[in-house]
């Protein structure tokens, strides 16, 4: 896979790229990350990339030209581009298994106060990766390409991929280690019966238990099967006992 950057900052990037599963992946060859600076693609003396908002107001707008042709000059015949703004979808788990299975993703990180509007019908998507707002869309696209790479296959195990929280439409239940007693605070027995089945069904509940408090919006969405129906009643009645 291969993943296009265009950005006014490419310096932001070096730790990301150069440290632990990220790195590992690019040695692997599984992915490559290149940059394209806006800037270069301005032509006037300063190399102005932004403009004062028509119609007045704070700030500055990133104007059409050097981001289009910025973008021209990498697009390719199958790519999928996303620009990142505040005002994008919202990003989510399904959307990265979706990225995943692209050839050639670019992204588009703006800055200032935002973008030309007419830019936005030369992309196929606007994401934003949550209800606040970042200086840019470098941390954006950061979090984007992260949660894209780790999916690859050959880039992390299969099957620590398949437990986590957001994979099942559920929250990962809690993980313990070493020590089995720390200072008092002991781990849950279950986790040290070397029962596999009783440890899973333990696990399904505690996760069960986790989204329905913390997360109700997910909650609601997951279609329960029967186990998990099951454990959800044995939760409802030993929460009833603990309010007696
Ligand atoms: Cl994609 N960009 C900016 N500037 N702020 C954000 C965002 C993106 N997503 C959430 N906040």
């Amino acid at each position: 896979m291969r993943i296009t950057i265009l950005t006014l900052f490419p310096e932001m990037f070096d730790g990301f790229l150069s440290t632990s599963i990220i790195a590992r992946a690019i040695s692997r060859g599984l992915v490559t990350v290149d940059f394209v600076n806006y800037r270069d693609f301005a032509h006037d003396t300063y190399r102005h990339v932004d403009d004062s908002p028509f119609g007045g107001g704070a700030g500055m707008v990133m104007k059409c030209q050097p981001v289009l042709d910025a973008l021209n000059s990498v697009k390719t015949e199958n790519c999928h581009i996303i620009l990142l703004t505040p005002t994008g979808t919202q990003y989510g788990q399904a959307m990265a298994h979706n990225y995943a299975a692209y050839d050639h993703l670019i992204i588009l990180c703006g800055h200032y106060e935002g973008m030309d509007a007419r830019i936005y019908s030369h992309v196929d998507e606007l994401v934003s990766i949550g209800d606040y707002v970042l200086t840019g869309g470098e941390l954006a696209s950061m979090v984007i390409a992260d949660s894209v790479i780790r999916l690859l296959h050959g880039s992390i195990k299969e099957d620590s991929a398949n437990d986590e929280s957001y994979e099942n439409g559920l929250l990962e239940y809690p993980q313990y280690t070493q020590p089995a007693d720390y200072e008092g605070d002991k781990v849950p027995e279950v986790l040290l019966s070397g029962d596999h089945e009783k440890v899973r069904k333990w696990r399904l509940k505690e996760s069960l238990k986790l989204t329905r408090t913390k997360r109700p919006d997910l909650f609601a969405r997951h279609q329960l099967n029967k186990e998990e129906q099951k454990l959800v009643y044995q939760i409802e009645d030993e929460e009833a006992d603990n309010k007696q």
